[in-house]
């Protein structure tokens, strides 16, 4: 029983570092033998390390995936390295809910967004500290790290959203950021 009484959420972020605490808390670890078809360059991707951790996420999910009305809040952490000449990424996904919105901000390091409407129009927002990124309805969304740091990046998203990698795994998206005389460029892929 909580009436009147004053109490302390069972989750927090550690503001020196961004990790989150508390129970439960779920954490993921994406190495690149798990996730290296998202790259272009397979050879260049053999030889990394195979468990090379490209990306972490810890996430809080208070009520059961599914549930309509809740919300789930997570922090990606994309390691700095390319493969060739490919920058360091999330695998992306859109929503199996396809109407779900999301929010992302940068909290460190210096990263892109990449967004993909149902068109396969694809483009990138500058992520920094204190970047804010509304993801709508229907846009496809991956985070590359393009600095020397970590990027880290805060997320919060519907609790029924879901997420749909198929299509991604398929098809990707229609262009890749690749690093061209030091700096990232969007350079067309399309598989579709
Ligand atoms: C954010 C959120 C999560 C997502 C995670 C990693 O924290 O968008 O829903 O799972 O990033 O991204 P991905 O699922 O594309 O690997
Ligand atoms: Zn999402």
């Amino acid at each position: 029983m909580t009436h009147l009484k004053l109490i302390k959420s069972p989750v927090e972020i550690k503001l020196t570092d961004f990790t989150l605490n508390g129970d439960p808390i779920l954490f993921q670890r994406r190495i690149l033998s798990e996730i290296s078809d998202i790259f272009l360059d397979h050879q260049a991707a053999g030889m990394l390390p195979a468990d090379t951790i490209v990306y972490t996420v810890q996430s809080w999910l208070p009520v059961p995936e599914g549930t309509t009305g809740g919300l789930f809040y997570g922090t990606s952490t994309v390691m700095p390295g390319k493969v060739g000449n490919e920058y360091f990424m999330t695998k992306g996904h859109s929503h199996a809910k396809s109407d779900r919105a999301e929010f992302y901000w940068g909290i460190q390091g210096q990263g892109i967004l990449m967004l993909m409407d149902r068109q396969r129009n694809t483009w990138g927002e500058e992520v920094f500290p204190g970047s804010l990124h509304y993801i709508g309805s229907n846009i496809a969304h991956r985070l590359v790290n393009i600095s020397d740091e970590n990027l880290i990046v805060g997320a919060c998203w519907p609790s029924d959203a879901g997420h749909n990698y198929e299509e991604i795994a398929k098809y990707g998206f229609s262009a890749r950021l690749i690093e061209i005389d030091g700096k990232p460029i969007l350079v067309p892929d399309n598989k579709k």
